[in-house]
């Protein structure tokens, strides 16, 4: 059992993640799940101020803890292994924390927060704390939400992101609660939807609750009342276009309208300056954690319907498929884009690394407006 420890860098603040222009090349279909599944991770850490007395006035330090989830899989020798012939998602004999079974983690009673990130390769997960408390959900994978929400679990397809602020100053000292994710996932391709009885095997890992700290963070009803990163205004930039894609499978791979990846091909020539609107579609039997490189995009509807408050933020990631979101699938989900800021190749892809790899992705370009494939 291991303590783990805080690994916080600083940053300055950014409108937007950390796309760049090289990104088609760090995509390289094939190796990229395995190269991720033997890699360690590092977290481009964006803070508010970074100091919990100024700003947003959120946990901040030491206070403020990344934790990424990732399932490795072990051979005899207890060496790790990826299974590069399995098709559909791995996932392993063991669900870590930051690359730790089962570790704990003292706490102090008084504010954290943490940045979830689901690591994959495959698995979806659905957090929740041991003994009911809730999450105050303040970031999810595009950015600080325009408010803070309440709620029991989180559930995060591959590579989607959840910051959390949890109060441990509620419990005594010595109080144990753990990290689970109860959700059921019995094969790569995406999790059934159930949410299994607590056991061993949904605990990630165990806060132990020890002595008082100072807390200059601010208190929990202006952390939930404030309002934080509004959400940009669809009205001020219409869609101009809309594009549908369809997420499928095809004698074992994985396709996008039909066709695997390939690199010379480009899909989309999306204009600077302009938005537009995608519909992404998914057969049943399989979930997709679908992301898209350069800009946040904001969920319209899904299934038609008015999205859920899970989608009501900026997001990078979205899943869709079995899984999605509750015990129902989503068939369709349609979202609205801008294209902004730079202009360059850009892919869109599974993030169930394993259909990334075969070859669920495709290659868009921005283009300025007098491009010859301008809108095409
Ligand atoms: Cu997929």
């Amino acid at each position: 059992m291991v303590i783990i420890a805080p690994a916080i860098g600083k940053k300055p603040k950014v409108r937007f993640g950390f796309t760049i222009i090289v990104s088609i090349s760090r995509h390289r279909t094939s190796i990229r799940g395995w190269r991720l599944f033997y890699t360690l991770f590092s977290e481009d850490i964006n803070l508010d101020t970074g100091d919990e007395t100024t700003g947003l006035r959120l946990p901040s330090g030491e206070y403020d803890i990344p934790m990424l989830f990732t399932d490795k899989l072990f051979d005899y020798t207890g060496q790790m292994f990826f299974d590069t012939f399995n098709l559909e998602g791995i996932l392993g004999d063991q669900q870590t924390v930051n690359f730790k079974i089962k570790p704990y983690l003292e706490v102090k009673r008084r504010k954290y927060r943490f940045r979830f990130l689901d690591g994959g390769p495959s698995r979806y997960i659905e957090l929740s704390l041991s003994n009911g408390t809730k999450f105050v959900r303040i970031a999810n994978c595009g950015n600080l939400l325009p408010k803070a929400q309440i709620v029991k679990s989180i559930r995060l397809g591959v590579a989607e992101r959840a910051d959390v602020i949890v109060d441990f100053s509620q419990f005594p000292a010595g109080t144990e609660i753990y990290l689970e994710n109860r959700l059921e996932q019995v094969s790569g391709k995406g999790p059934t939807g159930k949410i299994l009885p607590s056991s061993d095997k949904t605990k990630l890992l165990k806060f132990i609750v020890t002595d008082d700290a100072p807390d200059n963070s601010a208190p929990l009803a202006q952390l939930i009342s404030q309002v934080m990163v509004p959400m940009p205004k669809r009205a001020a930039n219409p869609v101009v276009r809309k594009r549908n894609w369809s997420f499928d499978t095809s004698n074992g791979a994985w396709t996008v309208n039909g066709q695997l990846f390939d690199p010379t091909v480009i899909s989309a020539y999306p204009v600077e300056g302009t938005a537009e609107e995608w519909t992404f579609r998914s057969g049943g039997g399989w979930g997709h954690p679908i992301h898209t490189h350069h800009e946040e995009f904001q969920v319209i509807s899904r299934n038609d319907k008015f999205p859920a408050e899970d989608d009501l933020s900026r997001k990078d990631v979205v899943r869709i498929g079995q899984g999605a979101q509750g015990t129902s699938g989503t068939g369709k989900l349609t979202m609205y884009m801008q294209f902004r800021d730079w202009y360059g190749d850009y892919p869109m892809h599974c993030h169930n690394v394993v259909h990334e790899d075969h070859s669920m992705m495709i290659r868009f370009k921005i283009v300025p407006s007098d491009d010859p494939n301008a809108g095409k």
